[in-house]
């Protein structure tokens, strides 16, 4: 079951990409919820968490290194930012190819209201 993110990673439809390798792609959300807000992703077709196999251990490394790396590329490494893994309709997942929020550059608020 293919999203728009599989149409990202080929690159059928125009994102602002800013990573890419043989296992995951990052691009700049559509709706930016801070002044930094991009999305880590696997290049492969996995809907949600709950899809997760052991076989990904090496992948879902991977998107927390790219993260690394992309929080200090946009200078906000130090200050810090927020990692965001939504699934399923509690979670309020929209679009279901498994996706990593790296969002920052502003102070955030809580995680979650009390
Ligand atoms: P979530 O609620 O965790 O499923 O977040 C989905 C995010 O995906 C949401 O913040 C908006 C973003 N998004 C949806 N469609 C597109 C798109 O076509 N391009 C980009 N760059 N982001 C998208």
């Amino acid at each position: 079951m293919s999203t728009i993110f599989s149409k990202i990673i080929n690159k059928e439809i125009p994102s602002d990409m800013v990573y890419q390798d043989e296992m995951v792609t990052a691009f700049r959300d559509i709706n930016p919820q801070a002044p930094t807000h991009i999305l880590i992703i696997p290049n492969k077709e996995i809907p949600t968490v709950n899809d997760i196999e052991a076989d990904d251990e090496a992948m879902m490394g991977r998107m927390f290194h790219v993260a690394k790396k992309i929080a200090a590329e946009e200078g906000i490494a130090e200050d810090g930012f927020r990692l965001i893994v939504n699934c399923n309709k509690h979670g309020n997942q929209e679009v279901f190819h498994l996706h990593m929020h790296l969002v920052g550059g502003r102070q955030l608020g809580r995680m979650l209201p009390r």
